[in-house]
């Protein structure tokens, strides 16, 4: 069993690709199941196999203690983590061979409060697993924005340490030729560097040019996949890139025998 646990930004796509992946590895003969861990969503675009909105929701805690969407989501991840243990016994009886995990977009759960790696620990135990960080694309067309994803990234895998894919979603909404320009950043962050020293040019800097470099250099230590939830491009990469992390091959030679089908 492998965990695909699919993290990013509010709006960056996260239920969309877990509901495009599942299909996809399930049009291709693979056993999967999805999880939805948030308990605030309205509708999702999949029917979750798993869902922690049965255990606490969030619009419920609104009602009964007049909270705020965002202390109401808060409130519910914490219960969600005492009562953990209901939700790992119901993902392991599936038995599943990938268990794609959708998260809620209130990014700090992961990167700053205790209750979304300690939910992760329990579910995954030592299972091999895997965080896709998806990053809406259409935000990297400005530099800043590029560093501060990845520094978001950063932040997410220093605190729940699972092998990271950085994913650039909704590429189908990208000018022609600038997803060529994304993945120049990588190979050349001395382009990057030298962009986003332009776009803050008039703005007094902590960093010069070469520090810029230096972080931007480490920082995209990730491995990169450019996809289209919408209409399915990059997902043979997707694929492969997953298999390499959890599995050390890319192609399906190294897929287990499903116990389900
Ligand atoms: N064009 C395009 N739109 C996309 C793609 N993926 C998602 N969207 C759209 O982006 C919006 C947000 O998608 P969701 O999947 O709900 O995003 P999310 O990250 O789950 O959102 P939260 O759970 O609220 O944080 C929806 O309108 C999707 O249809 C994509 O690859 N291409
Ligand atoms: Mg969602």
């Amino acid at each position: 069993m492998y965990f695909i646990i699919v993290v990013g930004t509010a709006g960056s796509g996260k239920s969309t690709l877990t509901s495009a992946l599942y299909y996809y590895l399930v049009n291709n003969q693979l056993d999967a199941v999805t999880v939805n861990l948030d308990p605030a969503v309205e509708s999702l675009p999949y029917k979750p196999d798993i869902d922690a909105r049965e255990i606490v929701n969030a619009r419920d805690l609104m009602r009964r203690y007049g909270l705020g969407p965002n202390g109401a989501l808060v409130r519910a991840v914490d219960i969600l983590s005492y009562r953990v243990d209901e939700l790992r016994d119901e993902i392991w009886s599936l038995k599943a061979n990938y268990v794609i995990v959708d998260t809620p977009g209130q990014m700090e759960i992961f990167a700053f409060r205790e209750s979304g790696p300690a939910m992760l620990d329990v579910l995954i135990g030592d299972t091999r697993s895997v965080t896709l960080f998806l990053i809406d694309s259409i935000y990297l067309v400005k530099p800043s924005n590029y560093l501060s994803a990845l520094l978001l990234a950063s932040s997410t895998y220093f605190r729940l340490k699972l092998p990271q894919i950085l994913v650039y979603n909704k590429i189908d909404l990208l000018p022609e030729g600038f997803i060529d320009k994304l993945i120049n950043y990588k190979e050349d962050p001395y382009t990057l560097a030298d962009e986003l020293a332009k776009e803050t040019m008039n703005t007094p800097m902590l960093w010069g040019i070469d520090d810029i470099y230096t972080i931007v250099e480490k920082l995209q230590m990730y491995e990169i996949v450019p996809v289209s939830s919408k209409n399915l491009s990059g997902f043979n990469d997707l694929y492969a890139a997953i298999q390499r992390v959890v599995a050390g091959g890319e192609d399906y030679y190294t897929e287990e025998p499903s116990p389900r089908l």
